[in-house]
């Protein structure tokens, strides 16, 4: 049946890539959204919408019905869940397909078969799926579980069959410990999913985590798209995903392909899923150590990986094989190009152990360049706490790992986020981690390496100055196409010295800024020592170049009105700007020629070193089309001009400064 019309039944970033190839298709696409979402990107991206239900995911995305009613009221003929929320809820396939419509998926019965891992277990043996060794029948007591526990042999890993994503999940190594164990993960497994049995695994040394991409249609064709490798995880969740697996070799791809289309077509699969393995890479990779561990249903949250090497869409593929089409390629037409790399960046703390951050995304500015980045949110989006904090993903494609990777690293570090804090230096560092990037990984490396991968770098005392001189307003970046009255890339604010308080890691430190000439500046304070004499060089939208001690660099910078961002060195620095953090020191005065008002200068009539009387004219101005001749306030010697012919100027602003009483005598 031709598709025509798509709801698209979930948000943020998988919700923008489904319509992005669904308009590639010619099909028009439905959004819904919760009242947190009204303004969000996917929403702005459909051709309709459709609000469904205050922000909390269970009045909302997770609502079958209102789904089923927006798609009704829209007139869509079919249904993508995306991941998450509904989209391995089998009940809510035989709704959609009761209501007469497609959903873009495996069938309600291939999601039932593989919902449970002690049944999905017994369904692999018999499909002669290698599964890892271990008791996952009916049995439940505690003298049985725990006699089987030692037939397997120590260490053991007990799993709740309803589980996922590590949870009710408990690590046994000798059999003292297991009645507590089994308790404990049988709570666990109550409360999460109300199902507390149980199967038992032998434990797995070394463990690598390694799927496989499977993908079936209608009439009864399966084929993989090889291997990813998702080992890169912290707390059950993945932070790098790549494809193809490091060091895998073609004959263990064959055999953990050929495993994973075995298991698919056991359950008559239909649609893009992914058949989980646990591989022991103790001794490498060998073709006699993977086994299955579980599928998921769906398609996951790192399927570009698998595009970029494969240059296939994958959404593409599961709107047409839910139309009824056959899949567009053989196995024999599937190739290996190069390799992929994914990080997810996360509103996350990594210092923090990795607390969950919520805000407004002030700044926000995606890499340009041969990088693919899929964002459901833009910049003035508020990441929120009632859906993932994930902001985006950012895929690298390169001949090789290592070219992937630096690509993915450099990608990384210009990623500009301010507004919130975010987890990119941490992803940036592990990518050039030393065992990661020797492909040395396994499920417990990030753990292991986890004090050097999220040891924050403090702000160089050179930014931090930036950061002070920012947040002191005295220089305001010119938008490079504002070229009215501008002498150069910025104007000159604000009285000649300025106190200013930002907070550096949370903690509020004064600086002093003080202008020495049209463009330099010493700042002082906080643990600056006697201070940093700096010159701006430039400053342009964000874009800015500073000088300090010979050295020029450049920059971008993020100001907003509670805070400044400075990204240097593929690093993001955040400095918070507390309310009222900025005062002016002097009121202009007997030292000072101070514009009474915003305009432009138009003559400068003296120069550093002249002897000026009382009420001699110093530089002549024009405001509101009318010419103001700005005198000296006494006698005394020129100190220093600090404006040129054409210099836009606020009012409050030291045009000339004299030379101190003492000093002229
Ligand atoms: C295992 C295992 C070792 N041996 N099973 C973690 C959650 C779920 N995906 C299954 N997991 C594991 N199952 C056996 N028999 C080690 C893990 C595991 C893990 C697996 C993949 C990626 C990250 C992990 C982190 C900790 C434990």
């Amino acid at each position: 049946m031709t598709i025509t019309k798509i709801l698209i039944a979930n948000r943020g970033e998988i919700a923008c890539r489904i319509i992005r190839t669904a308009r590639k298709m010619g099909i028009a696409t439905v959004a819904v959204y919760s009242e947190a979402d009204a303004d969000a990107l996917h929403v702005e991206m459909a051709d309709e919408a459709v609000l469904i239900g205050p922000a909390p995911a269970s009045e909302s995305y997770l609502r079958g019905e209102a789904i089923l009613d927006a798609a009704q009221r829209t007139g869509a003929d079919a249904i993508h869940p995306g991941y998450g929320f509904l989209s391995e809820n089998p009940d809510f396939v035989e709704k959609v397909e009761k209501a007469g419509l497609i959903f873009i998926g495996p069938s309600a019965k291939a999601i039932r078969a593989m919902g449970l891992k002690d049944a999905a277990k017994a369904l692999m043996e018999k499909a002669k799926v290698p599964v890892v060794p271990g008791y996952h029948g009916e049995a439940q007591d505690l003298v049985v579980l725990a006699g089987k526990a030692s037939e397997i042999g120590f260490p053991v890993l007990i799993k709740a069959r309803a589980g996922g994503g590590g949870k009710g999940m408990r690590k046994v190594d000798a059999q003292a410990d297991f009645p507590a164990a089994l308790s404990s993960a049988r709570r666990e497994a109550k409360a999460s999913f109300g199902d507390d049995r149980v199967l038992v695994e032998k434990y797995v040394t070394t463990p690598r985590h390694i799927e496989i991409q499977v993908f079936g249609d209608s009439h009864g064709n399966v084929v993989h798209l090889f291997e990813r490798d998702c080992s890169a995880q912290r707390r059950h969740q993945k932070v790098i995903e790549e494809a193809p697996a490091p060091d895998m070799p073609d004959e263990m791809r064959a055999a953990m392909g050929a495993a994973a289309v075995q298991a698919a077509k056991a359950i008559d699969y239909a649609g893009a899923g992914t058949v989980e393995f646990i591989v022991d890479a103790s001794e490498g990779l060998r073709p006699d150590r993977f086994w299955f561990m579980e599928m998921n249903t769906r398609l996951q949250v790192e399927h570009p990986v698998t595009e970029l090497i494969t240059g296939l869409d994958l959404v593409e593929w599961q709107i047409r094989v839910a139309s009824g089409e056959a899949l567009p390629l053989g196995q024999e037409e599937l190739s290996i190009n190069g390799h992929a790399v994914e990080a997810r960046i996360y509103a996350e703390d990594a210092g923090k152990g990795f607390l969950p951050a919520v805000g407004r995304l002030v700044h926000l500015e995606f890499p340009d360049g041969d990088i693919r980045v899929d964002a459901g949110v833009r910049e003035g989006d508020e990441i929120t706490p009632f859906y993932d904090p994930m902001i985006a993903k950012v895929i690298a494609h390169g001949k090789t790992r290592a070219e992937a990777l630096s690509k993915l690293a450099g990608a990384l570090g210009r990623t500009e986020i301010a507004g919130t804090v975010t987890n990119t230096a941490f992803l940036a560092k592990l990518c050039r981690d030393a065992d990661f990037a020797a492909g040395r990984l396994d499920t417990g490396l990030i753990e292991r390496n986890l004090a050097s991968l999220t040891e924050a770098a403090p702000a160089p005392d050179p930014i931090v100055a930036l950061a002070a001189l920012a947040a002191s307003d005295m220089v305001a970046a010119k938008a490079a196409d504002d070229a009215v009255g501008a002498i150069g890339p910025f104007e000159i604010w604000g009285a000649p010295r300025r106190r200013v308080v930002i907070e550096i890691d949370g903690a509020a430190q004064a600086f002093q800024v003080e202008r020495r000439g049209a463009r330099h500046f010493r700042v002082s304070g906080a643990g600056l020592g006697a201070g940093i004499d700096m010159e701006a060089v430039s400053a342009e939208r964000h874009d800015w170049a500073f000088r300090t001690g010979g050295v020029a660099r450049r920059c971008r910078v993020a100001p907003t009105d509670t805070s400044v961002a400075v990204f240097f060195e593929g690093l993001t620095h955040l400095f918070g700007k507390p309310q009222g953090s900025r005062s002016d020191d002097l009121a202009a005065g007997g030292d000072q020629v101070v514009s009474a008002m915003p305009g432009i200068v138009k003559h400068v009539l003296v120069a550093a070193g002249d002897s000026v009387r009382s009420g001699d004219p110093m530089v002549i101005m024009e405001a509101m089309k009318m010419e103001m001749t700005l005198t000296s306030p006494r006698d005394g010697v020129v100190a220093e001009v600090l404006v040129a012919i054409g210099a836009q100027v606020t009012d409050g602003v030291s045009l000339v400064t004299l030379r101190a009483e003492a000093d002229a005598a």
